[in-house]
């Protein structure tokens, strides 16, 4: 019997004339005609020579095609290799040349500049795939034949890599079975009560855990419909909410629609939940939008390692600025950060998880994998919690160094190494700062040495097409010295503090 996620999908789509995706230019897809789309992909990257295995890299815009091109991939038996948009060059480079994927799908903008890259890399195809269903992939697809039978799967082979940077060194693949991403999104659908008859509006990127798996695949396991918006724009959400029955989003998108005078009672008045996650949301966020909409959001947390690991209840009470329960099947504990020696009830420490929605490890990286997990196989998340007394988890703190800015993740040390190396740069440090649209805005304190005619304009400019643009600094200061400990660790604790009411107003 095969475990491949895409038989799974599949096997539970009774009725393959139902809608699946209504995009907001009229390119809409019943079930069926994702599955025929998929099989056309499936059979043009087996042409292009992807064996099970191999790695299929694609940094498209959002569109339905991209995310049918998700399934293709998983049919043929290969690994799915999503990209943010935004990556520059110089990142897509040590993307390409670490995870070596046998096909490249690129934006057609792009390919001029990508595909010499890609070929100089070993990449044998560097196809192009558009954000209206046009591109050199697309082409090969309609040649190729809609009937596809899915390449048998184990559950631990694998079905994607995301990548997600570390605190040290460079971003680290993220390895997800195909039994990963089933047994979560089976758990999510029973605990969220999703059903066909649920419309779920998307308007996440799906190059990312929120909307690729939490989003699409409870919608495809269900057979439910989405409206799937190319990007969040809160008019069009606005417009589109009172046809949708659900709505999932990051902190930054229920800050963007409370400003939107359109947001009332009336107009979501047939939705049954609103579910956010990514970064923490802002309990006065809840408590906002729950005396506007009449609805309580339902936080939950999850990482690109492990998919989702709690959720606040469905039935009882969701509480603010509480992540909720572990999801059935997934051990969590609280466990001194040192030792990983489980804490008493209360006590804040690492929060820990194990169970079948954690990763099978990092591409290419033995000890890295090794270093994130205790002996006893618990997954080490790096973010600081405890459970309450009603056995509520809260997120208190992150014992990595990271910031979260509108759902994206940012290393301050990617940052730091990018700037440090300026001429005139004598050091800097890169922090989070409390910002009222992104949650967290990134900010560069930066010591020059005596003389350098450094400005922040100046730093902003070096960096602008090495970082994305989403890892760029909001602000830049420049310091005579950076506050050190005792110990000679910047303490950027205190930099934060400095700069805390910087993106208040
Ligand atoms: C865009 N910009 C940003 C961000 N997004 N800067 C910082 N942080 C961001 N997140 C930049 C743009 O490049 C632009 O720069 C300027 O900010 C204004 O862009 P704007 O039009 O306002 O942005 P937008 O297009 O509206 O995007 C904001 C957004 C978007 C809707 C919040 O970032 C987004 O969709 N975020 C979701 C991320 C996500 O899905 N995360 C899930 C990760 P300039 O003006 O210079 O051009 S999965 C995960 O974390 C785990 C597993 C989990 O638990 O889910
Ligand atoms: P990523 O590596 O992009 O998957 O980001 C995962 C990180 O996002 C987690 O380790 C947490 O720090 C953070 N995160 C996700 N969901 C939440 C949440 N609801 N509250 C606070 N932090 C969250």
């Amino acid at each position: 019997m095969s475990d491949s996620l895409y038989t799974l999908i599949r096997s539970r789509i009774a009725d393959p004339a139902r809608p699946f995706i209504e995009t907001g230019d009229g390119r809409n897809f019943s079930y069926g005609d994702a599955f025929a789309l998929a099989g056309r992909f499936a059979n043009a990257l087996q042409a292009m020579g992807v064996q099970p295995g191999d790695r299929v890299a694609v940094q498209v815009d959002k569109s339905a095609e991209a995310l049918i091109l998700y399934l293709g991939v998983i049919a043929a038996g290969g690994v799915y290799l999503p990209l943010n948009v935004g990556y520059t060059l110089t990142e897509l480079e040590y993307f390409i040349g670490d995870a070596e994927p046998r096909v490249v799908v690129c934006r057609p903008s792009a390919v001029a500049a990508l595909a010499p890259v890609a070929g100089k890399l070993g990449v044998a195809h560097c196809v192009t795939l558009g954000d209206k269903g046009d591109g050199t992939l697309m082409d090969k697809a309609a040649a190729a034949s809609p009937d596809f039978t899915a390449v048998p799967r184990a559950a631990s082979d694998l079905a994607a890599i995301l990548y997600t940077s570390g605190t040290t060194g460079r971003s680290k693949g993220a390895m997800l079975s195909h039994s990963n991403l089933a047994s979560n999104a089976l758990t999510l659908v029973d605990y969220w009560r999703f059903t066909k008859d649920d419309v779920l509006l998307h308007a996440l990127p799906i190059f990312h855990t929120h909307g690729l798996f939490v989003a699409s695949n409870i919608v495809l396991l269900t057979g439910a419909k989405m409206i799937f918006l190319n990007r969040f724009d809160a008019d069009e959400v606005i417009r589109q909410l009172p046809r949708a029955t659900a709505m999932m989003g990051v902190p930054t998108f229920y800050v963007r629609l409370l400003q939107h005078a359109g947001l009332t009672k009336e107009l979501v008045k047939h939705i049954r939940l609103f579910v956010s996650g990514s970064a923490p949301l802002l309990a006065d966020t809840h408590k906002e939008w729950e005396a506007r909409t009449g609805h309580r959001i339902l936080e939950r947390y999850g990482m690109t390692e492990t998919n989702m690991n709690t959720s606040n209840p469905y039935d009882a009470e969701r509480i603010a600025g509480t992540v909720g329960f572990p999801l059935p099947g997934v051990s969590l504990r609280i466990a001194d950060p040192e030792t990983g020696k489980p804490l008493p009830q209360g006590e804040i420490g690492m929060i820990e998880v194990k169970g079948p929605n954690v990763f099978q490890g990092y591409w290419r990286m033995p000890e890295k994998t090794a270093a994130e997990f205790r002996a006893d196989g618990f997954f080490i998340t790096g973010d600081l919690g405890k459970i309450d007394d009603r056995g509520y988890v809260h997120i208190v703190g992150r014992g990595k160094d990271l910031i979260i800015s509108g759902g994206y993740n940012v290393y301050p040390k990617e940052i730091e190494t990018e700037i440090d190396a300026l001429p005139g740069v004598v050091e800097s440090a890169v922090i989070g700062v409390a910002h009222r649209d992104f949650g967290e805005g990134v900010t560069a304190v930066v010591v020059t040495s005596k003389g350098a005619a450094l400005d922040e304009a100046g730093v902003l400019k070096a960096l602008d097409g090495r970082l994305a643009k989403f890892k760029l600094p909001k602000r830049v200061f420049f310091v005579d010295d950076l506050p050190r400990n005792t110990m000679g660790k910047v303490q950027k604790n205190l930099l934060r503090d400095q700069y805390r009411d910087l993106y208040k107003a």
